[in-house]
């Protein structure tokens, strides 16, 4: 019988530039992924966001599809550049207007909103003044955030600033596969920095506007392990777990910098140059929960080879993908996994060893599940989408999430990316997640996928998988 406690939230996720489209309408100004999606041999066959599954004309639509499947709670991004085209100063009420009218929509369902601030689409105006590598973008973030505080915070109780760092940095300032497509991890650490300030200052906004509700940071749950018990690769994958964990989990839950792991990377990378206040600043405005977006494990070794970053974004299994910083660590098979066809592997136990991790390093600080999914070209079947694997996928998951919960994590929701498919950043349409399919061939005509009623009936059972 599921463990899950009573007020736990069965919940999904997208993103803005994900699902919305209308990235040119109403006002909306142009964010770096308007811009570098329509930059010659970027994404995955020049997809890009410009319509999306155009979210924004069928929002009522999607909303009334959360409610049929019970949805409790619904994880969606703002973006940025819609409310305020230029990143600060003139405020574009359409835009407004649009996540207002999301919110009622949602409520009057009764279906808990949680808001991303961040996730990935910056104003295209603050990249041309420096983006992440400048004081300025941070200032312009708590701006921004206050915006959003006054305009939603009497209805939103959940928010998080910003969506997986790691990734949006260290893929827009180390492999350069997102803007602003840099190849420089000196840099990193530094852009790296600024969003941790952004962070603390969003969270002090939140406080001194004392909204009434908790505010979080959304972090890859990334358990690393092995390949061999030699001294060499247990050294590379405690190496690769502080890299990917410590360093963007300790600033936002412990107010500080893992100072062991600056010292191992510093001759190589540099470390980040603190401006006055800046101690103080990550001391004082720590998050109330940590947002967790799990996939999958990495099994790692030593790595005597030369940096290599490439991913597959083919959706071929086995198709080349590549990972590891010289002198670190690299990723490998395991040869015992089981691979999707984009080479992640699937390891539910993954999700209860990470959270136990997190929960041994920070204690008992509040968990939701940001994300957890199953990326797959889902078969069509008479008629019908058969996504079966999803529906395993899920459930092995859930399960695990249940296992979490009696080792004693305190866990106050699942949001499974994502409620439709949507635009994937490097990989297009292909890799699909949703539960919601959508028609590329028919005027992006939405179906309920098989696990559409599978979930509906976890959430009417309360964790029953
Ligand atoms: C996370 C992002 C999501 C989503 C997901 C799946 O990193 O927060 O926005 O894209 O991964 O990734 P992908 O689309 O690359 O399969």
């Amino acid at each position: 019988m599921a463990v899950f406690p009573k007020d736990f939230l069965w919940g999904a996720a997208t993103a803005a530039y994900q699902v919305e489209g209308a990235h040119d309408e109403d006002g909306k100004g142009l964010s770096i992924w308007d811009v570098f999606s329509h930059l010659p041999g970027t994404t995955y066959q020049g997809t890009n966001g410009d319509v999306a599954v155009d979210h924004y004309h069928r929002m009522q639509e999607d909303v009334a599809l959360m409610a049929e499947m019970g949805l409790q709670s619904y994880r969606f991004s703002i973006s940025w550049p819609r409310l305020l085209p230029a990143g600060r100063g003139k405020i574009n009420e359409a835009g407004v207007k649009f996540y207002s009218d999301l919110i009622d929509a949602l409520l009057a369902h009764n279906i808990e909103p949680m808001i991303t601030l961040y996730h990935w689409d910056l104003p295209q105006a603050l990249q041309d003044e420096g983006g992440w590598e400048v004081r300025s973008t941070a200032e312009a973030f708590e701006e921004y955030a206050r915006l959003c505080y006054a305009r939603f915070g009497s209805r939103v109780k959940l928010w998080a600033t910003f969506n997986e760092t790691i990734v949006f940095i260290g893929h827009g300032y180390i492999t350069g596969s997102h803007p602003p497509s840099v190849n420089d991890p000196a840099r990193a650490i530094q852009a790296c920095h600024q969003v941790f300030i952004a962070h603390a200052l969003a969270v002090k906004a939140f406080r001194e506007m004392k909204v009434n509700g908790e505010i979080g940071f959304v972090n890859v749950l990334q358990p690393h392990t092995p390949l061999t018990n030699s001294p060499e690769d247990i050294a590379a994958s405690e190496l690769a777990d502080a890299i990917h964990t410590h360093w963007f989990y300790d600033p936002v839950l412990k107010g500080s910098y893992p100072a062991e792991l600056l010292e191992k990377t510093q001759a190589l990378w540099g470390v980040p140059r603190f401006a006055p206040g800046d101690d103080a600043l990550l001391r004082d405005n720590r998050c109330d929960f940590i947002g967790l977006n799990y996939y999958r494990r990495e099994t790692v070794t030593a790595n005597p080879d030369e940096t290599r970053t490439q991913a597959n974004n083919s959706g071929e299994k086995n198709s080349g993908g590549e990972f590891g910083f010289k002198g670190l660590f690299k990723f490998v098979r395991n040869p015992d996994g089981v691979y999707t066809d984009w080479d992640w592997e699937i390891w539910p136990q993954g999700l209860t060893d990470g959270i136990m991790m997190v929960k041994a390093r920070y204690g008992d600080i509040p968990v939701y599940i940001t994300e957890n999914g199953l990326g797959a070209k889902d078969p069509i079947i008479n008629g019908e989408i058969v996504d079966q694997s999803r529906i395993d996928y899920l459930r092995m998951h859930i399960e695990a999430l249940e296992k979490a919960i009696e080792l004693g994590a305190d866990i106050r929701g699942y949001y499974p990316w994502s409620f439709i498919d949507l635009l994937s950043w490097l990989n297009g349409y292909k890799k699909q997640y949703g539960f919601v399919y959508v028609d590329h061939q028919q005027n992006l005509a939405r179906k309920r996928k098989k696990s559409f009623y599978w979930y509906k009936g976890v959430i009417e059972s309360h964790g029953g998988v």
